[in-house]
């Protein structure tokens, strides 16, 4: 219909996704509660908290959970601590997904990431050193009511769900809500908008909750990653100016060491660099406030896709067959996009760009653990 009307205006069109309520049916778990749990499925909160429950009483040597406050509705924000215990404090990464509630793949990530840790901790040489050196904070769903009610109403939702009587708008941005450059530049003061800042910096509960939880563990806390999507980029400082970080050439050696690693996987291209200049400007952002806590190591991670499905990504969880491939006939060859705000997308040719896979060597844990 849409594209019959398109085609009689003579306007250029393509459909990515012939059947989009389709796509968005098979990422969930349709069948009447009680939902399984699944890591290839985008489960609900409730499937979510009872999966934290079992997970943390299953593993007791390794993993432990606490919560950091509650949402402005009332639902727990819970921090999962992975690392063997030891009798000494280790320095610590803290990770955080589903800032931005329609972003699914984030919090599937983090659960992802603490079903490898446990399951390779003991086989895998790499995890085993890293959780026998460090912990790793995991806070699974950052924005837990927002993430609530994209399952429940709307999918697209991207903020929180505060009210203040006087506007009829909900919700903030939380990664526009950090002190850091507060509302100056690539954030709107309109709360009815998508990147309202928020009336003042951690306004948002949810803000505050995390900002006190970094800021009391700031000794031991050596890097801050946040999972986004979409858009494959690696970001680092700054994004709420164009000036470089102090440690810019030492941010983005490692973001490419990073990228080189991903993209030895399945070869998915990852682009790093800093946000102003990767992504857009955009102040208020919980990778600036981090760094300039003193987490020198603080990484925006933007997931698949590069917009073919965006925030439905991805059909398959499982793997990424159109990563594989860097490079496609032209007729079905996925698109690649740098965006120029949260909404806008300017799409490549993918075979226009570099298919070279360097082979990585692996990380080098010294660097941050000290
Ligand atoms: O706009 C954002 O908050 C992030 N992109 S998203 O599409 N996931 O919304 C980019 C964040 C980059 N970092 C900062 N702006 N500080
Ligand atoms: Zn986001």
């Amino acid at each position: 219909m849409v594209s019959t009307i398109l085609q009689q205006s003579d306007i250029e069109h393509e459909v990515l996704i012939e059947n989009l309520q389709a796509a968005v049916d098979a990422q969930t778990d349709n069948k009447p509660s009680p939902k399984a749990h699944s890591y290839t499925k985008y489960n609900t909160w409730d499937t979510l908290q009872s999966w934290i429950a079992s997970i943390s009483s299953s593993n007791p040597n390794l993993i432990s959970k606490q919560v950091i406050g509650n949402t402005y509705e009332g639902r727990p924000m819970i921090v999962l601590k992975l690392g063997k215990k030891s009798s000494s404090t280790k320095p610590a990464i803290f990770m955080d997904c589903g800032i931005h509630a329609r972003e699914w793949i984030s919090p599937a990530f983090c659960q992802w990431f603490v079903k490898e840790a446990l399951s390779t901790y003991g086989s895998d040489s790499q995890m085993t050193s890293l959780l026998d050196q460090m912990d790793v904070f995991v806070l699974p769903v950052f924005n837990v009511d927002g993430y609530d009610y994209t399952h429940k109403s709307n999918r697209m939702w991207r903020k929180t769900r505060s009210g203040k009587s006087g506007s009829s708008c909900i919700g903030a941005d939380p990664n526009r809500n950090f002190n850091a450059g507060w509302c100056t530049l690539g954030a709107s003061s309109n709360p009815c908008s998508d990147t309202f800042c928020g009336y003042s910096p951690e306004s948002e509960i949810e803000v505050k909750n995390v900002a006190d939880f970094i800021r009391r563990n700031k000794s031991i806390i050596k890097a801050y990653l946040t999972i986004h999507s979409y858009s494959q980029l690696l970001l680092f400082p700054y994004s709420y100016t164009y000036e470089l970080a102090a440690d810019h050439s030492e941010l983005l050696k490692v973001a490419e060491g990073a990228s080189a690693a991903l993209r030895s996987l399945y070869g998915t291209p990852y682009t790093s660099g800093p946000g102003a200049s990767t992504i857009y400007p955009a102040a208020g952002g919980s990778d600036d406030w981090a760094y300039d806590l003193g987490v020198k190591y603080s990484y925006t991670f933007e997931l698949r896709d590069t917009g073919r499905y965006g925030f439905f990504c991805c059909p398959s969880l499982r793997s990424s067959p159109h990563a594989r491939r860097p490079c496609w006939p032209s007729s079905t060859s996925p698109p690649t996009c740098r965006r120029t705000s949260i909404k806008e997308r300017n799409c490549q040719d993918p075979c226009q760009l570099s298919s070279s896979v360097p082979t990585p060597s692996p990380p080098n844990l010294s660097a941050i653990s000290s």
